[in-house]
C-alpha cells in the first residue's frame, strides 16, 4: 500500500522525534504517525529500523530514512530557503554547535534515566550525568539573548531542539533545571512551546 504522506514512527515522549514532528510542523509538511515506544515494541522497532531506534521517517516512495539528524536533513531540503537552519557560513556552524550542545544534554538526561531504573543505580555516576546535562544547558542559557533566538529574530532549529529537549528533561527529571539558573531559556519554551508547531506535537 503507498502511503501519501510521510509516516513518522515513534512517540512524542522521545525529543528526537518529537524534533522532527516540531519541524514537519513548521514546515506545514503534513505527516502521518506510527506510534511505537522507544521500550516496547522492540521487534517493530528493529524492523524499520534494524538498531531498534526512533525516531524514522517512512516516505511514499517506500524509502526509509533513520537518524534525526539524516531525517531534518532531508526535510530542510525540501523546505528550501524556508529551511530553519542557515544555509551556511559561521550561523550555520553555531547552530550546529548549538544544536550539539542540546542533544548532548538530551543524551545525558537519557542515559541518567537508563542509569536510575538500574539496581541499583550507580548514584554518582547518575550525579555526573545529571550534572552534564545541566551544563550543557547552561552552555545554552550563555549563547542566547534575552527575549531573542538563537539565531537572532527568527526561530531556528537550534531554539527548536534546545526547546524540545528542555521539556523532555522538565518531564522526566522535574524540578532538575531551574528556571532561577536559566530565564533565558525557560521563556524561550514558555514562547515557542505556546505555538501552533509545538501544541499539535505535544509529548504522548
Ligand atoms: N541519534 C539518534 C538518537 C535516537 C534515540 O536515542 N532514540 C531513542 C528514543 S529517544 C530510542 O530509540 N531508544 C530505544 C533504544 O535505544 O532501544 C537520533 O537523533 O535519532
Amino acid at each position: 500500500m503507498t502511503q501519501k504522506f510521510p509516516c513518522l514512527v515513534g512517540r512524542l515522549l522521545s525529543p528526537y522525534v518529537r524534533r522532527i514532528a516540531v519541524t514537519l510542523n513548521c514546515y506545514e509538511m503534513p505527516f502521518e504517525r506510527l506510534v511505537l515506544s522507544a521500550i516496547d515494541d522492540e521487534a517493530e522497532r528493529e524492523r524499520i529500523n534494524p538498531v531498534g531506534r526512533v525516531p524514522a521517517l517512512l516516505l511514499s516512495n517506500e524509502e526509509t530514512l533513520v537518524d534525526s539528524a539524516a531525517i531534518l536533513d532531508h526535510l530542510d531540503q525540501l523546505a528550501g530557503t524556508d529551511a530553519l537552519m542557515p544555509a551556511s557560513g559561521f550561523a550555520r556552524r553555531k547552530a550546529f554547535y548549538q544544536i550539539a550542545l542540546a542533544t548532548g544534554a538530551i543524551d545525558r538526561a537519557m542515559t541518567a534515566n537508563a542509569e536510575r531504573r538500574r539496581t541499583p543505580p550507580d548514584d554518582v555516576r547518575l550525579k555526573r550525568l545529571l550534572r552534564q546535562c545541566g551544563s550543557g544547558f547552561a552552555a545554552l542559557e550563555a549563547e542566547l539573548s534575552a527575549g531573542g533566538y538563537f539565531g537572532g529574530d527568527k526561530i531556528g532549529q537550534a531554539d527548536v531542539t534546545t526547546v524540545v529537549g528542555l521539556t523532555f528533561v522538565e518531564h522526566i527529571f522535574p524540578g532538575t533545571l531551574q528556571r532561577t539558573d536559566l530565564p533565558r531559556l525557560f521563556a524561550l519554551a514558555e514562547q515557542v512551546e505556546s505555538l501552533p508547531a509545538f501544541k499539535d506535537a505535544q509529548i504522548d
